[in-house]
């Protein structure tokens, strides 16, 4: 079973880390296929109310490949790894909701807040939760004008030290796709191609940069998964790269503008840290009368389905 070892509950506080739905602990204990998904996309990514509805879809396009879908996200100073409807809604529609990463875990929790997880915190709660397969739409990563800035998303060192496969369609453009590909080679983080030889650009399906390692299947997928256990040492993300299809993608000339008036845009205005993201994905939507967002989704959807084929294809083993 490629999933990650369940952590243990605290004895002291009768309390985990961690609520699992019941959903999901039944699918960990019966070895069935489960995908975390993370809430950042939903609360900070997308508009309401389509959030709750893309939310929504995205389990069922889990369900429908027969896995289990685990949303993640922390409510009331409570860490969730599965939320049942009432908790989905929260996560969609309550503008006070915070943008969690990694770091941002244990204040939350200490201090009883709630937040959307990041691919940083959502990966670092799944893995502990015990699975192996977690799906979002296009990762954090080195910044452009990072020299100045020092803007590296916290995805990056979380992903270089847990175990767990990462579906996606690359990183988002905004960011210096070459930098955070050398990024995420110094840190061994593992990047495979799916039915590609380039490395998708989020909104478009190549970013023009090229992929080491390319596989054609989900059971390819599986068995990746499988030779890194058997290597054993110490953990490390895989990243499962999925380009949106070409019929799907954002004009690469519209994108191109809008993207260089979206970074200008960001620099006036002095935005910076965890804002950074949310205004550039923001920004794009607008100017581009939501074709980004239907790219988007495009690419989500389909890191969904195939992240869901890739569980159950690990699961079988
Ligand atoms: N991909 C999307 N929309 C998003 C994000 C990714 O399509 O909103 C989020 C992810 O949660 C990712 C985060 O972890 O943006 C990175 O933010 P930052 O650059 O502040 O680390
Ligand atoms: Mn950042």
């Amino acid at each position: 079973m490629p999933q990650n070892p369940p952590a243990p509950l605290s004895q002291e506080t009768g309390r985990s880390a961690f609520v699992l739905s019941e959903e999901v602990r039944e699918a960990l204990d019966e070895g069935r296929p489960v995908v975390a998904l993370e809430s950042t996309i939903i609360a900070h990514g997308l508009p309401r109310p389509r959030n709750l509805q893309v939310a929504r879809e995205l389990e069922d396009l889990v369900r429908k490949a027969g896995a289990v879908p685990a949303t993640v996200a922390v409510l009331d100073g409570r860490a969730h790894v599965g939320l049942d409807g009432t908790r989905l809604e929260r996560i969609a529609g309550d503008p006070g909701v915070r943008k969690l990463g990694h770091r941002d875990l244990a204040p939350a929790l200490a201090l009883g807040a709630s937040g959307a997880t990041t691919v940083s915190a959502t990966a670092f709660l799944a893995a502990r939760a015990g699975l192996g397969v977690f799906a979002t739409g296009g990762l954090g990563g080195v910044h452009r004008e990072w020299t100045q800035t020092q803007d590296e998303s916290a995805d990056l060192r979380l992903l270089a030290g847990t175990g767990i496969t990462v579906v996606c369609a690359g990183v988002k453009s905004i960011l210096d796709v070459p930098a955070t590909l050398q990024r995420l080679e110094t840190l061994g983080v593992g990047v495979l191609g799916f039915r590609t030889e380039h490395f998708p650009g989020f909104y478009l399906s190549s970013s023009g940069e090229r992929v080491d390692w390319t596989v054609g299947t989900p059971e390819d997928v599986a068995e990746v998964m499988r030779a890194r256990e058997l290597l054993g040492g110490p953990p490390t993300a895989l990243i499962v790269a999925n380009p949106v299809p070409e019929a799907e993608q954002l004009d690469p000339a519209t994108h191109d503008r809008v993207l260089a008036g979206a970074l200008e845009a960001c620099r006036r205005r002095g935005i910076t840290g965890q804002a950074v993201t949310p205004f550039l994905l923001e920004y794009l939507m607008r100017e581009t009368g939501g074709a980004s967002l239907e790219a988007n989704l495009a690419a989500v959807r389909g890191n969904v389905r195939l992240a869901a084929r890739i569980a159950v294809a690990a699961a079988a083993r």
